[in-house]
């Protein structure tokens, strides 16, 4: 059975949020298209305490796209985005969402931060979504949304690694790209084994 997974199509990723994408909100009418193509949708929602551990502002002297050593290694520091019950935080207003039946929320955690829809930063703490789709039978999940070198990347990587069919929708994703980091999502997800594709060979 497959899904479609819609990672962080939030305010704050989109064209005057805290953390813009670039034409991020140009994704939407396709992800809207695309969600009569399919039975099981889900969604994640980044979901940050305010002084969450990934915003530079939390930490003295240091400045967004700055990083740091957290216990589980690297991290990028961000303008402060997506705070839980923050307008940031909605999902895009065009946005569909009434056939979402899950809605993964995650970065809840103050000290972790979390990218993928499977598991926060520290590649240990579940966010439980792999149980939940194995208890609803989907197999193959086709990914969209937002950054296409954070978010979308690391919830396919890690799905490939729980052992789902991960597929990306290209024109219904777009990316940040912080010193190559797109070109280097794109050959990390493709080398993992990724099936790309784009949204009108699932429309027509
Ligand atoms: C994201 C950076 C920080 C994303 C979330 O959705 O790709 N990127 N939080
Ligand atoms: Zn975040």
């Amino acid at each position: 059975m497959k899904a479609l997974l819609i990672v962080d199509l939030q305010n704050d990723f989109c064209e005057g949020g805290a953390l813009e994408v670039p034409n991020g909100s140009s994704i939407v009418p396709v992800v809207n298209k695309l969600i009569d193509s399919f039975d099981a949708i889900i969604q994640t929602q980044d979901w940050h305490p305010s002084g969450h551990a990934s915003f530079a502002s939390s930490h003295d002297d240091k400045e967004p796209n700055d990083t740091i050593e957290m216990d589980y290694g690297t991290q990028v520091l961000w303008p402060d985005h997506c705070v839980q019950g923050s307008e940031g935080a909605e999902f895009h207003p065009d946005l569909r969402t009434k056939k979402s039946q899950v809605i993964i929320r995650k970065g809840f955690r103050p000290e972790i931060d979390s990218y993928s829809a499977f598991y926060e930063n520290d590649h240990q703490t579940k966010t439980g979504l792999t149980g939940y789709l194995k208890t609803r039978g989907i197999t193959d999940l086709y990914t969209v949304g937002l950054a296409t070198d954070f978010c979308v990347k690391w919830s396919v990587v890690d799905g490939i690694d729980e052992g789902f069919k991960m597929h990306i929708i290209e024109d219904a994703v777009k990316g940040i790209d912080l010193e190559g980091s797109l070109d280097a999502a794109w050959d990390e997800m493709k080398s993992k084994g990724v099936d790309v594709l784009q949204s009108d060979s699932i429309l027509k």
